[in-house]
């Protein structure tokens, strides 16, 4: 493919001092790490209501976009699994050409040139896209042994909320259904029995600290 592009498969988890230890038990720790994230929308949430996720990320850009499909069998239902799928885009170009798309009537009269920048932020303004949510998270990676492609993260954001994501990067035009399975595998060996969806960093910050968008995105079923 021209630009490089995966599906994101994953599916969080609530954990406690209890799943920490198993985790540190059964896994190995693979990173630690800390990121300061800002998400744009334009002020009439074009982006997100469609389930589109811009994001900055250390200087790097990531877009997050909703497949088609949840499972690869065609069935179209987000609402009854545990995981959620979103291709991942970080080409900077790539991701111009389809916020565009998105948003068209929003940005300023076509003859405005606009060319996006990492060094030059301009670029977002002139497509109204302003920074709705940012917040930094300290991350704790592991593997399992004999989970291959698996990775699970503990997050704690800094507006006081933690979950916990176990996630497989699908590449292009792969195996939806083993990565969902090594998903449901992996929340086995550490004792989930989640049975709904937890809420994402993002669905408390929006709750917490944008209680409009919060509110249009939930009649849109977006979250
Ligand atoms: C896709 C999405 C959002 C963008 C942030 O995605 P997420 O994977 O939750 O964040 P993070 O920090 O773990 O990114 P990573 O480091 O894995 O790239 S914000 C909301 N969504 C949609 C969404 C949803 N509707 N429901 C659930 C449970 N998660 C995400």
């Amino acid at each position: 493919a021209l630009f490089q592009m995966s599906v994101e498969v994953e599916q969080k988890f609530l954990f406690n001092s209890d799943t920490v230890k198993t985790i540190e038990e059964i896994g190995v720790c693979v990173g630690l790490k800390q990121f300061h994230d800002q998400y744009f929308d334009t002020p009439d949430f074009k982006l997100t209501l469609r389930d589109v996720w811009l994001r900055r990320r250390k200087q790097s850009w990531e877009l997050k976009c909703p497949t088609a499909t949840v499972n690869g069998t065609g069935e179209p239902g987000r609402e009854q699994s545990l995981c959620t799928q979103y291709k991942e885009i970080t080409n900077l170009p790539e991701i111009y050409q389809r916020v565009k798309e998105f948003i068209k009537d929003a940005c300023e009269d076509g003859e405005t040139e606009v060319t996006p920048s990492d060094e030059d932020d301009s670029w977002l303004g002139k497509m109204n896209l302003r920074c709705f949510a940012e917040f930094t998270t300290t991350r704790r990676s592991f593997t399992l042994k004999g989970e291959q492609g698996v990775q699970i993260d503990l997050d704690q954001a800094d507006f006081g909320y933690h979950v916990g994501e176990i996630e497989v990067l699908v590449p292009e035009g792969g195996d939806m259904q083993s990565a969902q399975e090594k998903i449901r595998h992996t929340a086995q060996k550490l004792g989930l029995n989640e049975e709904r969806r937890v809420e994402g960093k993002m669905t408390v910050y929006l709750k917490r600290y944008r209680p409009e968008q919060y509110a249009t995105l939930l009649s849109a079923h977006v979250l």
